[in-house]
């Protein structure tokens, strides 16, 4: 396996000799590798792209480039280091931006950043601030962004689409689970038309379209050693979509008292504490830009998020589990019951998070 990674890895254009290459993460969709490298040469981030999930790998590596590269450019221009506060691309040596092995895998590669800490879990309220800052801040860098992008996965966080995989699902019932799961089931048909009104919002344009990272768990942003933001990673899903999307996706890994997994469910809940905090680094880089319908749903982006994980766990699961990778047979089933667990506790603190984005907001536009 090693010999046939590192003939891959020599595809691309390293600057040193290979010394040894190990597997790196848990990544639900990818394989990943680090590459390292003799002497002064960047180590480097090798991965097997998921063909199954991401469609056109081209398009998405299209989209990670002209991204990173808006981003350098904002980090050069505000003084700060290009090597470590964005992510840089590696293109092979005849210039193409991933490889396609004999088997007709795709591969990408990019440097690797040293020293960073990344969490799997956000244990501190200043952690979460941190992180809020640093979703603020690459979509602050991104905001003046105004090239196409490639739609990676069709309908990503749309809900309307969500649902017509989701009906399709239920008819198909492929792995004949569906009749073990009507509880589960209704908690999604119940909660439909909410979702879909808040939809509405982004589909008229009431709320905008900006450039959006899509998968803002703790786990996709790097910090340094002293705890500072350096930049966000997995860049696979950048795409054009709502901001809110970022936060919600953000504060459904941030602020649960528990793990996505959690089968010990009094573990799991919303940490009002850490929803502030995550806020607070937030809007201190994006009061000032959001409309005001975006700041009014902020809030329920995070009920929104997590509804559509709760759908899109579940279902996998009446898939037969075909999307996510699973470490036993009824983990998609656990993730979507403690997902649940953590949409309910949303709901039923609501109200004091919709105060605390208001107050939030009006401090950051009244130091404006
Ligand atoms: C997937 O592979 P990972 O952990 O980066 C998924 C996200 C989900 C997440 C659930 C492309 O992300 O959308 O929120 O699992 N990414 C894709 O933990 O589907
Ligand atoms: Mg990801």
């Amino acid at each position: 396996m090693i010999t046939e990674l590192q003939k891959i890895a020599a595809h691309f254009a390293l600057e040193g000799p290979i010394v040894k290459i190990a597997s790196l993460g848990e990544g639900f969709i990818n394989d990943t590798f680090i590459v390292r490298t003799e002497g002064a040469a960047p180590d480097y981030i090798l991965q097997r792209k998921n063909k199954n999930i991401f469609p056109d790998i081209p398009a998405m590596m299209e989209n990670i480039r002209k991204v990173t590269d808006h981003i350098r450019r904002r980090v050069v221009a505000a003084g700060g280091d290009p090597w470590r506060e964005a992510m840089t691309v590696v293109p092979t040596r005849d210039g193409k931006l991933c490889h396609v092995d004999e088997k007709g895998e795709y591969w990408a590669m990019t440097i690797f950043i040293d020293g960073t800490v990344a969490y799997q879990k956000a244990d501190t309220e200043e952690l979460a601030r941190k992180g809020g800052e640093g979703i603020g801040k690459f979509q602050a860098q991104l905001a003046d962004f105004d090239q196409p992008l490639a739609e990676t996965i069709k309908g990503f966080h749309n809900i309307r689409h969500r649902f017509m995989q989701w009906d399709e699902a239920l008819r198909h019932d492929a792995a004949r689970r569906k009749a073990c799961l009507s509880e589960e089931i209704g908690w999604i048909e119940n909660r439909r038309g909410e979702m879909l009104d808040f939809w509405k919002l982004v589909e008229e344009g009431t709320i905008p379209t900006r450039v959006t990272h899509n998968d803002t768990k703790i786990n996709n942003i790097l910090f340094d050693k002293q705890g500072e933001v350096l930049c966000a990673i997995d860049l696979d899903t950048v795409m054009a979509s709502t901001s809110l999307n970022d936060f919600g996706d953000a504060i459904r890994s941030y602020a649960n008292t528990g793990d996505e997994d959690d089968r010990n469910l009094s573990r799991v809940g919303l940490s009002l504490g850490m929803f502030r905090a995550y806020t607070e680094g937030y809007l201190s880089q994006r009061a000032a830009q959001l409309c005001p319908t975006e700041i009014d749903h902020l809030a329920f982006s995070a009920r929104y998020i997590t509804y559509e994980q709760v759908l899109r766990f579940l279902m996998d699961y009446i898939d037969g589990d075909t999307y996510y990778k699973i470490k036993y047979p009824d983990h998609n089933l656990v993730r979507t019951h403690a997902q649940y667990k953590l949409l309910q506790s949303m709901e039923a603190q609501y109200d004091q998070m919709c105060t605390i984005v208001r107050l939030t907001a009006e401090k950051y536009r009244n130091e404006k």
